[in-house]
């Protein structure tokens, strides 16, 4: 009883000591109460050791990580149970004699199959498909007189990490299926993380969050037969946005090429909704946001995605991770459209709060407020690509939410989800997921709780922690709500302003170019022609009709039915130029240049043609008959990195040609120079190209991607039947490169697709 009390004694001092000399009422050995409730904040507690940032190997892919405990599998010599003990053995399980029954006492079997067993966590319900990288994102400044945040205030560099994933494919699904693309960027603040949740789309399919389980369902893969996966094209998708008319916008646009993007390093992100920035000095103002990549916004096209989804079904992974090793790091700059905060909330007529309806840049400029460059791959893909946890509701001091009905229904759903995906509400504390500042909240216990929180007081009002830890107003950094008035009456409807349907997506049609709106006819005519019920394809025309009536007239031709009346009256649009992906000029950073060449080639000039490739900022592809080196006996090879069997167009946003060797100079007769020179081309002339660089040049030339050869390497193209624009002929291969590369910074040769007929009605 002695040894109890003064263990006892021992807790009130250390209590007393640590409360700075205030005395808990009724601690034994106590004097009498003098207790108050602490004024001041005392300094800041210390960053609990287990809530450290991610390793910052992983951010920026140079420093190796340090602390034994970040290091887990392949860290040491030895092998270890979870537990930590060596083992002797790890491939035969402990059995009665070589040939007799398992033992059940056989401890380490039973650990790693237990562990084996349970190394799936359920994919995301949506967006289960994607790919991860960090980077940094580095503020401009220009966004200071509207924002407090401080990761937008001065030239302010912060750490991010971004994933990148379709919508609908389950997580081992093709990258390069038609659909909308998630742009989640993490922002490791000062101020706590800030997630932007964005698609490659500006609008979405429905305007309350309540209709979201209804929009998945309909898109996802039909129940009784799990088919089609990571498709559009069936009907129960059309079935809803033909009834949903809301849906046609969004539709629409992944239609267009949106829905078939080139690379994640060309997206263009939206954050959809209106969000509302608060200035240093409280005033407001309502932004949208946006991700305009330097490299430009493209896409696919059609035939060439769907080949990509069985020649490389990991293409946008791939280019991705390839794209950052060859040093072409990926950018993109922060964009905010702004609006003033009035009453109403709207700007031109435009219902702000309506996440159906873009705000086209041409009445709302698009103003560049930082740079976001990713420069690391992850180290381990499911601790980072699959565990990160992102929500539109983690928010930064100076960011707030607005009434947009989706926004309030999707600062529900994230955290929900997490609580199943990641197996209970402790996620935030998984690396990937942990702020870069000291986190002090008083969440305790939970599944895969991994901080030994200290103290005894995880409440407030306290004494026992002296107060501690302490809210702050706006002026000491603390996230204050803007006190927008709410009034009004409980009910369930949509405000009068969301009702059009159908004047943005005529507005986005009237955008684009012919060539875009022949893809969108093609997109409609495949995708309505794979549905099986007719009601539903005419459903659907209606709404075309609706929309334009060429458009509908074409799709309606291609699926051999009547063109239906619209049912409203014909609406005036003003085009927004700036929807359309064509006719700009963008950098060729990363672009893929494939070589096809042979041992009989000129060598010399493949190897100037791979440095200007490289000096360019691009990847050379050398493509042989055979894998292995080519140009061994000079003395000076260099590597094939494809094979005839293993090339195929789209993996390549140009090719060219090697011409033959330049003749000796003439020490023989004239008769001998063709036979000296002897080469791919020269028998190209005589011996049929190989049908599977046929196949490569026609599939490229058919979707619009530049050509070139140098010297006789034309006649190979002739032979393959590729002629035409955007294919060259040089003398030189680097003379031959600079041609390409010119063509390539308009992303297609856009004038070999057929000239379409007049599309606007
Ligand atoms: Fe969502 C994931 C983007 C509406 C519910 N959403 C998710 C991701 C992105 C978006 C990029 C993947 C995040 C990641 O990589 O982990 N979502 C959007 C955008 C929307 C949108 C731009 C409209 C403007 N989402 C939306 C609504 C709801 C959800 C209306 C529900 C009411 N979204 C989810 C989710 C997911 C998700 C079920 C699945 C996995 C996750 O959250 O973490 O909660």
């Amino acid at each position: 009883a002695q040894g109890a009390a003064k263990v006892a004694k021992g807790v009130a001092d250390t209590v007393r000591d640590a409360v700075g000399g205030i005395t808990i009422p009724g601690a034994p050995g106590s004097e009498p109460p003098t207790v108050q409730e602490p004024t001041e904040p005392r300094e800041p507690l210390p960053p609990k050791p287990d809530q450290r940032a991610p390793r910052p190997g992983s951010a920026t892919g140079k420093d190796l990580p340090s602390a034994p405990d970040d290091i887990r599998s392949q860290a040491d010599a030895h092998l270890t149970t979870a537990q930590g003990m060596r083992l002797a053995e790890t491939d035969h399980s402990l059995t009665a004699g070589p040939r007799g029954p398992v033992l059940l006492q056989d401890h380490h079997l039973r650990e790693k199959l237990m562990h084996f067993d349970h190394e799936r966590i359920p994919e995301r319900v949506v967006h289960a498909r994607g790919t991860g990288a960090h980077g940094r994102f580095r503020s401009y400044g220009t966004a200071g007189n509207i924002t407090r945040a401080a990761f937008l205030n001065g030239e302010t560099e912060t750490p991010v990490f971004v994933r990148f994933s379709t919508v609908v494919g389950f997580r081992g699904s093709a990258d390069t299926v038609r659909d909308t693309r998630g742009f989640a960027v993490k922002f490791y603040t000062s101020e706590g993380n800030f997630d932007l949740v964005s698609n490659n789309i500006p609008v979405f399919f429905i305007q309350d969050a309540i209709k979201f389980p209804d929009v998945v369902h309909a898109v996802k893969p039909e129940p009784a037969r799990e088919i089609p996966q990571a498709q559009s094209a069936h009907d129960t998708f059309w079935d809803f946005v033909s009834l949903h008319t809301e849906a046609q916008h969004h539709t629409m646009w992944n239609m267009s090429g949106r829905g078939i993007p080139y690379s994640f390093r060309t997206l263009e992100g939206f954050g959809v909704h209106t969000f509302r920035m608060v200035a240093a000095d409280g005033s407001t103002t309502l932004v949208k946001f946006f991700w305009k990549p330097v490299l430009g916004a493209h896409s696919l096209v059609w035939e060439e995605a769907q080949l990509i989804n069985g020649v490389d079904p990991d293409f946008h992974r791939r280019d991705l991770y390839d794209a950052i090793e060859a040093g072409a790091h990926p950018e993109w700059e922060l964009g905010v459209q702004t609006f003033p905060d009035t009453e109403d909330q709207t700007f031109e007529g435009i219902d702000l709060l309506d996440p159906t309806k873009l705000v086209p840049e041409e009445l709302a400029p698009v103003q560049r407020i930082g740079r976001l460059t990713l420069d690391a791959a992850p180290t381990n893909f499911f601790a980072e690509v699959e565990q990160v946890a992102f929500h539109p509701g983690h928010l930064v001091p100076g960011i707030d939410v607005t009434n947009d009905p989706l926004l309030q229904g999707r600062l529900f759903s994230y955290l929900d989800t997490q609580l199943t995906r990641l197996g209970g509400p402790n996620f935030p504390q998984i690396p990937v997921n942990r702020p870069h500042v000291p986190v002090n909240d008083m969440f305790r216990d939970g599944f895969h709780q991994h901080a030994v929180h200290t103290g005894n007081a995880p409440y407030k009002p306290n004494t026992v922690d002296g107060g501690c830890p302490f809210t702050v107003g706006a002026g000491g950094g603390g996230y204050v709500e803007v006190p927008e008035r709410v009034d009004g009456a409980k009910e369930r409807r949509a405000p009068a302003s969301f009702a059009d349907h159908f004047t943005q997506p005529r507005l986005f049609w009237m955008s684009m170019s012919p060539v875009e709106q022949q893809q969108i006819v093609d997109a409609y005519t495949f995708e309505l022609g794979k549905c099986y019920e007719q009601v539903i394809k005419e459903r659907q025309l209606v709404c075309l009709a609706n929309i334009d009536p060429v458009l509908c007239q074409k799709v309606a031709q291609g699926l051999g039915l009547p063109v239906p009346e619209p049912t409203i009256p014909p609406v005036e649009v003003q085009p927004s130029p700036a929807l359309s992906q064509i006719g700009g000029t963008w950098p060729v950073d990363g672009r893929r240049i494939g070589i096809i060449a042979d041992e009989a080639s000129d060598l010399e000039g493949v190897r100037e043609l791979r440095q200007a490739v490289h000096a360019a900022g691009m990847t050379p592809l050398v493509i042989a008959p055979h894998g292995g080196m080519l140009g061994q006996e000079s003395g000076d090879p260099f590597p094939v990195q494809r094979s005839f069997v293993t090339a195929r167009s789209v993996e390549f946003d140009a090719v060219l040609v090697a011409g033959a060797p330049a003749p000796a100079p003439p020490t023989t007769p004239a008769s001998d120079a063709k036979a000296s020179g002897g080469d791919a081309l020269t028998e190209a002339t005589e011996a049929v190209v190989d049908p599977r660089v046929t196949l490569l040049l026609t599939e490229m030339f058919r979707h619009a991607k530049a050509i070139g050869a140098w010297g006789d390497g034309a006649s190979t193209l002739v032979q393959a039947g590729v002629e035409g624009s955007g294919v060259v002929v040089a003398d030189s291969a680097t003379a031959a490169l600079s041609q390409v590369q010119e063509l390539l910074g308009a992303h297609r040769v856009w004038d070999r697709f057929p000239p379409a007929d007049a599309m606007q009605g």
